[in-house]
């Protein structure tokens, strides 16, 4: 991944205060298994314009095209697993690069653990907001059960949860000191979710000025 190798990653607010940047911002979109992250990340680019880096879709992506990165990756997508960060971290430098020129770019499901977090800090972009989807358990199994995907089998799910719980919840704290979080209530109708999202993407100055619903 190209960094800065003299950087000292601190906290989020730290790195954004000290560097003046033309790269796109960055939106961090966090939140359980089945929350919602991807369906709002879609609408969300049409209506503001931005830019959408999943690593989970990404990831899927290189599996199913059985490159390399698709090789080392399958086995821990199948087990619901966190995929090393190494790997995660080469996917999501090659998408931003595709996207340097978008007025903005929302990461759905990266970072994932506080050291992808620390890595984030040093990159060119920075974050300018982390919203945080909030779904009841019994909702999210429901939603997962309803799609069905091959890591949405109960046992599979119940693991993504756990990790879920272990290694990324730490970050909403990590971006709550940096008063970067926002809470954004997921149980409801995507498209009130998204309303509430674009308006704080808005406020941040991320993506283009369009209509919200
Ligand atoms: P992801 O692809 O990120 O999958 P997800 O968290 O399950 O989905 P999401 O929250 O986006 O839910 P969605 O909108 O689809 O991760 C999959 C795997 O990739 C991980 O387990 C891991 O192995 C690997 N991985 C990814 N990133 C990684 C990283 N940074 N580090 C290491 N490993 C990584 O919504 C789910 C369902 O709910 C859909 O069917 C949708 O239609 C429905 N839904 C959504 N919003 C709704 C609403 N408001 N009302 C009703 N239904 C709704």
């Amino acid at each position: 991944m190209s960094m800065a190798p003299s950087m000292t990653a601190t906290s989020p607010t730290a790195t954004t205060a000290r560097r003046v940047s033309v790269a796109p911002p960055l939106v961090v979109i966090l939140g359980p298994p089945g929350s919602g992250k991807g369906t709002q990340c879609e609408r969300l680019v049409e209506i503001l314009g931005v830019a959408h880096v999943s690593t989970g879709d990404a990831l899927r992506r290189e599996v199913r095209r059985d490159t390399p990165q698709g090789r080392r990756a399958g086995a821990y997508l199948r087990s619901g697993a966190l995929v090393p960060d190494g790997l995660v971290l080469e996917v999501v430098n090659e998408a931003l690069q595709r996207h340097r020129h978008a007025p903005g770019i929302l990461l759905d499901g990266f970072p994932r653990t506080v050291g992808q977090a620390h890595r984030l800090t040093q990159l060119e972009s920075a974050v300018r907001l982390a919203a945080a989807l909030v779904v009841p358990p019994a909702t999210l199994l429901r939603r997962l059960a309803e799609r069905g995907r091959a890591d949405d089998q109960s046992e599979i799910v119940h693991r993504r949860l756990v990790y879920y719980q272990r290694d990324t919840r730490p970050l909403l704290e990590w971006y709550a000191e940096s008063g970067l979080l926002v809470h954004v209530d997921g149980n409801r109708a995507a498209s009130e979710v998204t309303t509430v999202l674009a308006r704080h993407l808005q406020r941040v100055g991320v993506g283009a000025h369009r209509a919200t619903t």
